[in-house]
């Protein structure tokens, strides 16, 4: 894994060791913004209240009795591919490897929602993480502040999931344990892990995560409005040959990746290796999933005479969305969408 920060720890994948449909739990990057909560299973408790029936509070094995299911999907952080942005912005400097997939089993939101009974006017669901920290840049409140996400309640009463495990082993410390939500299609911001209370709420959510921080500028009638970031966005990511790999010249050379977008299928990934100007299609991988990424693999007859070269991969999905050549500026430090130039060396 590459460190992007020691403590809290911030860990990428190398994108080159991209090798299957799933990533290995020890190869499965990690975002945290505050240390790991210390959590003791047997005195955790996960507290549902706010505009509901009857408030629950869930232990970890009242959890592990309810009905589970098993779910693949992919988590990409919303700043994946930053460290490409020009000029440069502030955040962690991702490359291309804060991305994974993983199946994810636990037990279903909307069944837990149930139980408590939602009331009539309710409107959005509050998921909470047990870390906590100060903010160091303004505008930020003062003091401590939980790490604390919100879904609409229709999405929250389908489709969200309070996953225990992960790739069939207790979720680690790192990612969550005890209990962490997976909300499918959208970034990994949403995932919120070390979960201790759901609430749900009769007005809209203006929480630190989703308002200064995960949210960029979205443009309509209304002009331009600041809305959180929440689906990921088509993408197809190149993950051989790296960044200034060196390749022989007058061969074959397998290009590999991984391509993913939200609430559809990818249908067509091109390659270019001419800056964007011509492209061929690549062959997509068996394993398909909802909301899961999709292997993509391409064979190129490498240059008879040396010299750089830039590679370029573009997906496309089956809502006819494309993956923009140029970056868009009102999404400021997220959703790094647009085709990244990868620049080799024929030699
Ligand atoms: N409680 C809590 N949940 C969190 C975060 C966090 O800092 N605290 N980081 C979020 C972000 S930005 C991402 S990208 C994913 C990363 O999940 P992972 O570390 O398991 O890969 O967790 C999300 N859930
Ligand atoms: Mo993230």
């Amino acid at each position: 894994m590459i460190i992007r920060e020691k403590e809290p720890a911030n860990l990428e994948m190398p994108f080159g060791t991209l090798d299957g449909f799933i990533t290995p739990n020890d190869r499965f990057y990690i975002r945290s913004h505050f240390p790991v909560p210390q959590i003791d299973r047997s005195t955790w408790r996960l507290r549902l209240e706010g505009a509901v029936e009857s408030p629950l509070e869930l232990s970890y094995d009242d959890l592990c009795g309810l009905p589970s299911t098993t779910i693949p999907a992919t988590l990409e952080c919303a700043g994946n591919g930053r460290v490409f942005l020009v000029p440069k912005v502030k955040g962690t400097q991702w490359e291309l490897g804060a991305v994974g997939n993983a199946q994810w089993t636990g037990v279903s939101l909307g069944e837990v929602l149930r139980r408590a009974g939602v009331k009539a006017g309710a409107l959005e669901v509050i998921l909470e993480g047990a870390d906590c920290g100060t903010i160091s840049e303004s505008p930020k409140p003062a003091g401590k502040i939980h790490y604390a996400r919100s879904v609409p309640l229709s999405k929250a009463l389908e489709g969200v999931l309070l996953a225990l495990e992960m790739n069939g082993e207790p979720l680690a410390p790192s990612h969550g344990f005890p209990l962490r939500a997976i909300v499918p299609g959208w970034f990994g911001m949403a995932a919120v892990k070390w979960l201790q209370r759901i609430v749900v709420t009769e007005q809209a959510y203006n929480g630190y995560y989703q308002t200064v921080d995960y949210a960029f500028w979205q443009r309509d009638e209304a002009g331009v409005e600041l809305v959180p970031v929440t689906q990921m966005q088509v993408k197809a990511s190149i993950a051989r040959p790296g960044i200034n790999e060196v390749i022989p010249a007058g061969t074959e050379f397998k290009v590999r990746g991984a391509a993913w977008t939200a609430d559809a299928r990818i249908t067509k990934v091109e390659m270019s290796v001419d800056g964007g100007v011509t492209w061929e299609e690549a062959s997509l991988g068996e394993e398909t999933a909802p909301n899961c990424w999709q292997l993509w693999e391409w064979n190129w007859k490498t240059p008879a005479t040396p010299g750089r070269c830039i590679l370029m991969a573009r997906a496309t999905d089956s809502r006819g969305r494309i993956q923009p050549m140029e970056r868009d500026l009102d999404r400021g430090s997220y959703e790094i969408n647009h085709c990244l130039p990868i620049e080799v060396e024929i030699r």
